[in-house]
């Protein structure tokens, strides 16, 4: 038996779940009418409901209690410390940092990092407010109309969920894209129509050796010097985000022209670093700013206020009741917000890269489930899909809705609507529709069943007043907060990816053995070495 499940809350949460599982959230609001008043918290401008969620008074006094045994604060405090809890990689996890006030202390191996941030966000805003008023020049003379982030990971995902959810915000005479596929489509259908003397690149990679963005980059470099035939060109057109300085000069880049960060920023926690530099070039230095401030409130609140109040430490804690007590093996994210179109995919590697571990900072096996699979899309779409199986399928599926209160865009009555469907959503999730009431609407009792909604489906609402930069940084450090939490009780290794390196080692030793030239010799399996010749004798 592992600690985790040795602890008391563990035990005692077992036992309670035996009194919890068949509780229905209609017998729980009707024992208490002021449920939904009660079970809310509140933090960065964020409104968070979890009264639709199977839990009682007991189930959060074992849940809080779970977190303290596990030694979640002590962790956090250790993560905003600096200490290198990274243990695998031997790093501190500090992406806190990234978002401290000018005259903050952090300290890693002695040294105060928070100066070097604000020196790489000032030229970064210095050189967002050269390429919007139009006065960096390409080669040519023409200034940047267009950019590219070439990025993968980390590296992409953060800048165009940002850019997405934040578009409103951004200056609409500058076209930013977002290249990641080492699928040579994927740059060819996001340059095809840009004039190469108009383009700026932003090659972002921490270690500027990942192959994808790295091969996205030289045909890129390709590309336009294809069109502009002078080398000197790539000056003018390519700017650099990489922790590896050696890298980036060898590739062609001036390390002038190169915005750094450190490697206490994991990737899919760096997007608050330069690499959200396109995001800044797009909505400008106080804009990003004001994001930094939404993340830092949250920081904040996730650091000081107290755990039956603090929105990551409940969210986190929700997620295990239903993710090691009931057996769920997913999360829907369902933004009700078109311009968070790609939030829950970014999600997907934020967490699911952080928490799918099976082993704890020990080296034991796990002997308990750890990260959930998270999926979604925007609402009211996701309605028209897959909606069906969250009510009346046999899986359980928890569900954050995320909705705004005010409208980016007034068009009445779209905002109305849309906000109907997230408070119509959770309420038929969590209430349903019994066999009586099915036929009391005059249904016909052989097809009944089928329209009987079974209800006690849980769900959290967050709420804001308005998606603005500042709430953008303060929803998405809610997110790392949470898995923060939820790493440090499953007791694993949130900040590191083994996992992803294994196919990228076989990728690198496979890439030359499709060549047909010469028919290298395969010692793979027989599966893999039989895909291999049929593409080899297949490829153009
Ligand atoms: C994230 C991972 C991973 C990384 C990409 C890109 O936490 O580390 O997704 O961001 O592999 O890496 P580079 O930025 O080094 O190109």
């Amino acid at each position: 038996m592992s600690k985790l499940t040795e602890l008391s809350a563990w035990q005692a949460l077992e036992d309670h779940y035996y009194t919890m599982q068949d509780r229905h959230l209609r017998d729980l609001f009707a024992a208490d009418p002021t449920r939904g008043e009660k079970m809310t918290a509140e933090g960065a401008g964020l409104y968070l409901d979890y009264s639709k969620h199977r839990v009682t008074d007991e189930t959060l006094k074992l849940l809080l209690q779970l977190a303290e045994e596990a030694g979640v604060a002590k962790k956090r405090d250790a993560m905003f410390a600096g200490e290198k809890i990274n243990i695998t990689e031997k790093r501190a996890v500090l992406h806190t940092a990234l978002r401290a006030p000018r005259d903050a202390v952090i300290e890693v191996d002695g040294k105060n990092v928070v100066p070097d941030v604000h020196e790489v966000l000032d030229r970064m805003s210095a050189f967002a407010e050269q390429i919007r008023a139009g006065t960096w020049l390409g080669h040519t003379g023409k200034p940047i109309k267009n950019i590219v982030n070439i990025g993968i990971g980390g590296s992409d995902l953060g800048p165009v969920m940002a850019y997405e959810a934040l578009k409103h915000y951004a200056q609409r005479d500058l076209t930013v894209r977002f290249v990641s596929n080492v699928d040579g489509t994927d740059l060819a259908e996001k340059t095809r129509d840009l004039d190469p003397a108009q383009t700026l690149f932003i090659v972002s990679s921490k270690t500027f050796t990942t192959q994808e963005t790295m091969t996205n980059a030289r045909s890129a470099r390709q590309w336009l010097l294809g069109s502009l035939k002078d080398d000197a060109a790539v000056a003018r057109h390519f700017v650099a985000v990489s922790t590896n300085a050696a890298e980036v000069t060898k590739f062609g880049i001036d390390t002038a022209n190169m915005f750094g960060f450190w490697d206490w920023v994991g990737g899919r926690y760096s997007m608050d670093s330069a690499i959200g530099l396109s995001l800044m070039l797009a909505i400008g230095g106080d804009q990003y700013r004001e994001l930094l401030a939404g993340f830092h409130e949250m920081d904040e609140h996730f650091r000081t206020a107290p755990a039956e109040k603090n929105l990551p430490m409940l969210m986190g804690l929700l997620g295990i009741w239903y993710n090691n007590f009931f057996g769920a093996e997913s999360v829907a994210v369902l933004p009700y917000d078109q311009y968070l179109a790609y939030f829950s995919a970014y999600l997907q590697q934020l967490d699911m890269e952080s928490n799918g571990k099976h082993v704890t900072l020990d080296n034991e096996q796990v002997d308990y489930q750890t990260g959930p699979i998270i999926w979604g899309q925007p609402g009211t779409n996701g309605q028209h899909a897959f909606y069906q199986l969250i009510h009346q399928g046999t899986k359980l599926i928890p569900c954050d809705f995320i909705g705004f209160c005010q409208t980016l865009n007034p068009m009445p009555p779209h905002h109305d609507l849309l906000m109907a469907n997230v408070f119509a959503q959770t309420e038929a999730l969590a209430f349903g529709k019994t066999l009586e009431q099915v036929l009391a609407d005059g249904v016909d009792a052989k097809i009944a069943p089928h329209r009987v909604f079974e209800g006690n489906r849980p769900t959290s609402t967050i709420l804001a007043d308005k998606l603005t930069p500042h709430t953008l940084g303060a929803l998405i450090a809610l997110y790392e907060h949470k898995v923060f939490v939820q790493g440090a009780i499953w007791d694993i290794n949130s900040f590191d990816q083994w996992g992803v390196e294994l196919g990228k080692v076989l990728a690198g030793k496979i890439a030359p053995e499709l060549q047909s030239e010469g028919e290298p010799e395969l010692k793979h399996d027989s599966s893999t070495n039989t895909l291999i010749k049929r593409y080899r004798a297949r490829r153009a």
